[in-house]
């Protein structure tokens, strides 16, 4: 800590945008960390009008990263999801959009030193299970670069390319052991490869699949089966109960658009996504590939799957092994862009969070 501020650094994230720190810069008691991290970030408030958060769960983000003590590692990414209008802080959950800026945020802080025109940085994703993964950073003067041509729907700027490169751990794909489950009298497919994710047709919730973000979370009927239907699907899927849990995601999926492998629109889980995120993109083409899920199309292969959401498509590089309820994920790729916004310090308001 400096003064009574702490050093952080904001960045863009694939989509999302968070807060950038080194765990050794925040306390080390989990309890302590979390009531700070929620005075930083101006919550319990929808609006996190006296913090940084930007007033929804895509920017209300933070990533602790360290170096590593596994030797596979060159760092540590510990994801924290602040909810803005609840004094909450999980760890139930990873994201991949902050992912992105993991790599440049190790670099900056001097953990992993420039390679040449690219560098590439071993993470550790640390919740809610450990699993590796290379991110390759464009460094071409011996410092970060975020200037490039990469274009990512969802982000109207271009930026340089961030590769992730997952190679998978082989844990089956389908955790209810089901292609197909019920619950809530709806058809359901649980997958998850990084993120779990109920795939649900569209058609099967009255919808089109093609609605704006802002319609579906008006629409009270559809937030009220869409949440029954996860809160019968957590104990199912072994997370227990998920009423005050981010996740399971639900991507509500319908036939392709323009011309990409499938339609989404993903709760995460109250809020619409106004994209998709990438591991949740990632479980989707899982999904999608695998023969006999809601979500299955033939002739789809796996590079890439082009997932379509509300503000463009995601294209998902993934191969699987085996078949049926024991697929499992052998590597995944995808490419996103990250930006540093700013680098200094943040005053927390005083007192406790709740
Ligand atoms: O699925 C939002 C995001 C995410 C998560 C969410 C993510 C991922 O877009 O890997 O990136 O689903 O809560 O930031």
């Amino acid at each position: 800590m400096s003064g009574d501020g702490i050093r952080c650094m904001q960045m863009r994230g694939g989509s999302s945008k968070g807060a950038y720190f080194l765990a050794a810069d925040l306390p080390t008691d989990s309890g302590e960390r979390d009531d700070l991290l929620l005075r930083v970030m101006g919550s319990p408030d929808e609006r996190q009008v006296d913090g940084i958060g930007g007033g929804h769960p895509l920017t209300s983000k933070v990533a602790v990263v360290s170096p590593s003590s596994d030797g596979n590692a060159d760092v540590d990414f510990l994801f924290l999801q602040v909810v803005p209008d609840r004094a909450i802080v999980t760890d139930a959950q990873t994201c991949g959009n902050l992912l992105a800026g993991v790599g440049p945020f190790a670099i900056e802080r001097g953990l992993v030193p420039v390679a040449g025109a690219t560098t590439d940085v071993r993470v550790r994703i640390v919740n809610p299970a450990p699993s590796l993964v290379v991110a390759t950073v464009s460094t071409p003067d011996g410092r970060v670069s975020y200037d490039g041509d990469t274009v990512m729907a969802g982000t109207p700027f271009p930026a340089a390319p961030v590769h992730l490169e997952f190679p998978g751990d082989h844990s089956p794909v389908f955790p209810t052991g089901r292609l197909v489950d019920r619950f809530a009298g709806v058809e359901v497919t649980c997958v998850h490869a990084g993120m779990p994710v109920l795939l649900v047709r569209a058609a099967d919730l009255g919808v089109e699949g093609v609605e704006s973000p802002d319609v579906l979370e008006a629409d009270d009927g559809l937030r009220a089966r869409v949440e029954a239907i996860r809160l019968e699907a957590g104990p199912a899927m072994g997370l227990g109960d998920v009423r005050d849990t981010t996740v399971p995601k639900i991507t509500i999926v319908s036939a392709p658009r323009h011309g990409g492998t499938v339609t989404t629109r993903t709760f995460i889980p109250h809020r619409v996504h106004t994209a998709i995120g990438v591991l949740g993109a990632v479980s989707v083409a899982a999904g999608v590939l695998a023969p006999g899920t809601v979500a299955s199309t033939s002739g789809a292969t796996g590079d890439p799957v082009r997932v379509e959401h509300p503000s463009g498509f995601f294209d998902v590089s993934v191969e699987l092994d085996g078949d049926g309820p024991d697929t499992r994920l052998r590597r995944s790729s995808v490419v996103r862009t990250a930006r540093k916004l700013s680098d200094g310090l943040v005053w927390p308001r005083s007192g406790k969070a709740t």
